[in-house]
């Protein structure tokens, strides 16, 4: 069976827009899913350690019959293919960060994995690209998409064009 689910996109290094555009297709790729959207680009301050570039971030929707664990496993090998070195700085910068946002309406609170996401609550650079998917989103706790962006505005998040083609 296969469950509708949002993806955060992020890179700041080694040519940021073409990362998320390279990720878009390595999603579609996926054994058992499919990409269905993809939001704009956003560029966006790095939250963190400040001596680090802009980012970039998208969030995208696909369909996949991959339980959460086994996605985060190829999210992950999605990452390393495209030259992510984990270090030891918290929010460092990265060429590629991939984040399961939503699975399904399920809320998930695992040592390695915790959906929804801990942080997309309150990050302009996720909620709007999200709301550009699916407006009308209710998160897994009933609370309204629209009720989070009220919440946070879009301070400091700037929409690029959309997704660049290939070549
Ligand atoms: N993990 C738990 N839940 C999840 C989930 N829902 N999706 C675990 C993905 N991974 C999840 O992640 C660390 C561990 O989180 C994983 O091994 C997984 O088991 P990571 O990608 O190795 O490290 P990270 O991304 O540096 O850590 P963290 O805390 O997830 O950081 P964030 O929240 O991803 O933030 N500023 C701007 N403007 N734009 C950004 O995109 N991103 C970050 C990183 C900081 N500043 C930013 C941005
Ligand atoms: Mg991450």
């Amino acid at each position: 069976m296969s469950v509708r689910c949002y993806v955060g996109l992020g890179s700041n290094q080694s040519e940021p827009a073409m990362q998320l555009r390279l990720a878009c297709e390595a999603l579609d790729g996926l054994p058992g899913t499919r990409l269905l959207s993809c939001s704009r680009l956003y560029r966006s301050k790095p939250m963190g350690p400040q001596d680090q570039p802009d980012y970039l971030n998208a969030v995208a929707l696909i369909e996949t019959s991959l339980e959460p664990l086994p996605l985060l496993d190829q999210l992950q090998q999605i990452e390393q293919h495209q030259g992510r070195q984990r270090k030891a700085e918290r929010w460092g910068p990265r060429s590629l960060d991939l984040d399961i946002l939503l699975y399904a309406s399920q809320q998930i609170d695992t040592e390695r994995l915790r959906v929804p996401h801990y942080h997309m609550h309150a990050r302009p650079f996720v909620l709007y690209p999200l709301a550009e998917l699916e407006p009308d989103l209710i998160m897994p706790d009933g609370t309204p998409l629209q009720h989070l962006l009220k919440k946070c505005a879009p301070v400091g998040i700037e929409a690029l064009a959309d997704m660049p083609a290939q070549g």
